[in-house]
């Protein structure tokens, strides 16, 4: 069964930051395992550029919408590079196949009987993006926000409707039936409760502003940037074309999304797609918020964490690893220096640089660089060897519940336990007493070292092609299939390096 991974895609208002990365982060590394099972593999991710908010943005920054989202929807494309994300594609709403698969979904909804032509009166917050209920605003000093702190505006305008207001039951029908669709799951609980309390009919079209897909067969209204956002997900797959070759992958395996877009991917996603004939994706996760040093992250506070000077000052692999390894995936979390500090040295450094180095040194320096042979396993190699052939299976089954933080904690684990069996065997002494008992706790180390590094390669690519290397792992050899097939023995190893760096941690 092929897999199709989505990130949301950004809007182009500003530059990305950490939190962009995150997302499509997290989405990276599931991609990437599932294609180290074997799995056909689609992960997409782009950039969402029509709107209000990047109408304004634009204006600001005294450029006409297309030349401005040209600009920061290349800022967002050049970040899938620097993060090293493996994505398939790059979406933007403003391509013409966009244009063309929004238009067809309209129609088939007007078609359906779906959509009505009205007048909306509400509030708005075009930082959100977003229609809300009054009772759903808060008021401070006397003026209203939206429950996110984005201020909100009266707006009153024609507009097209979706019957949304129809669609309350069979959400919670199809919640109920699916309950893997809304993770974590007090996140579920939160939008089941948000439903029963009733929807009422959406507005999907606006006509006070230019910057968007046209509606069908009406000039005056272009459409609701959430209906044109949402859909890019099938539009990355050929629809309304389905019998493109992509269209396979529909329905998606899991949106990633944040918190704060929940609403939006679970409750009218699936109801555009029901109402459409079309069959809603399977899950959807929402992660956490991350702050910086304890403060919410903002424009205004100065404090946003450019993901681009984070690589450069500490590598990119740590920082992938510390993202996933330092907040259980879908609680917030908050970015410190310090506990960056202490994941690159105490466990990177340490615990995983420290037992390549110490096991690829004593082979070249003991064994002339050549992979001993392949020994028996004696009952003190045991804790070492035999958790290993598990670890992909439930270190699969963690990434596919997108526990990232229990998966590398389960490796760590083993990697732990690792140093434990090094220390104990001391290979270094062996040299002497027992050099035949040396190759053989060398080999044990090298067969485990050769699992960790393949079963990390999501999390950090680049360290682990490197340590890869240093194991003598040929290019075709790195899933975890072949990890079934141990390596030719006296194959050349090449002298090892350091993976990791450490830093300097502030008091
Ligand atoms: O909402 N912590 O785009 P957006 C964690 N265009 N994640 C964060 C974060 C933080 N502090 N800040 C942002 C949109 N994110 C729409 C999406 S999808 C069809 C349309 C991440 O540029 C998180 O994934 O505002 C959040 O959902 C997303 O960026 C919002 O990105």
């Amino acid at each position: 069964m092929p897999i199709y991974l989505t990130t949301p895609i950004y809007y182009v208002n500003d530059k990305p930051h950490i939190g962009h990365a995150y997302t499509s982060l997290a989405t990276d590394v599931l991609a990437r395992w599932h294609r180290m099972s074997g799995r056909e593999v689609y992960f997409l991710t782009g950039t969402d550029e029509h709107g209000q908010k990047v109408e304004k943005a634009a204006r600001d920054a005294g450029q006409d919408p297309q030349e401005f989202t040209d600009r920061v929807s290349q800022a967002f494309r050049d970040l899938t590079v620097t993060m090293g994300f493996s994505n398939d594609a790059f979406i933007r709403t403003t391509e013409k196949r966009h244009y063309e698969a929004c238009q067809a979904l309209w129609k088939r909804l007007q078609e359906r009987g779906h959509i009505y032509l009205g007048a909306y009166e509400g509030w708005y917050a075009v930082r959100d993006e977003a229609f809300y209920g009054p009772d759903e605003l808060v008021e401070r000093d006397g003026v209203k926000y939206a429950p996110s702190g984005a201020p909100v505006e009266w707006v009153r305008e024609p507009s097209y409707f979706f019957k949304l207001s129809e669609w309350t039951d069979k959400l919670l029908e199809f919640y109920e039936a699916n309950p893997d669709f809304i993770a974590p799951p007090s996140r579920r609980n939160e939008v089941i409760s948000f439903v029963k309390s009733g929807l009422a009919d959406l507005s999907i079209s606006r006509t006070s502003f230019k910057w968007g897909v046209p509606v069908p067969g009406d000039d005056d209204h272009v459409m609701y940037v959430w209906l044109d956002a949402l859909t890019n997900y099938i539009t990355a797959v050929g629809y309304p074309d389905e019998k493109a070759e992509l269209w396979r992958f529909w329905p998606a395996n899991v949106h990633f999304v944040g918190k704060d877009i929940l609403r939006f991917h679970a409750i009218y996603w699936p109801a555009f797609l029901m109402a459409a004939g079309l069959q809603p994706p399977a899950r959807v996760f929402a992660h956490g918020w991350w702050t910086n040093e304890g403060q919410k992250i903002s424009k205004s506070l100065g404090n946003v964490i450019d993901p681009i000077a984070l690589v450069e000052e500490y590598g990119l692999d740590p920082i992938r690893y510390f993202l996933l390894r330092e907040v259980p995936f879908g609680q917030d979390g908050d970015f410190s220096r310090t506990a960056l500090g202490h994941r690159l040295n105490g466990e990177l450094a340490d615990v995983l640089g420290n037992l390549a180095n110490r096991t690829l040194s004593l082979i070249q320096r003991n064994c002339e660089g050549k992979l001993p042979t392949l020994p028996p396993v004696r009952d003190v190699d045991t804790t070492l060897i035999a958790p290993l052939a598990d670890l992909p299976v439930s270190v699969g089954k963690l990434l596919e519940a997108q526990e990232y933080h229990l998966a590398l904690e389960e490796i760590f684990r083993q990697i732990r336990g690792a140093n434990g069996y090094i220390t104990v065997q001391a290979p270094w002494a062996l040299k002497k007493t027992d050099p035949t008992r040396m190759t053989e706790v060398l080999r044990h180390l090298h067969t485990a070292l050769r699992a960790y590094a393949t079963i990390l390669q999501p999390f950090m690519p680049a360290t682990m092609g490197a340590l890869l290397d240093q194991l003598g792992v040929p290019s075709d050899a790195r899933g975890l299939e072949a990890l079934a097939t141990p390596l030719p023995d006296g194959i050349d190893l090449p002298p090892p390096s350091p993976l990791f760096r450490k830093i300097e941690i502030a008091a």
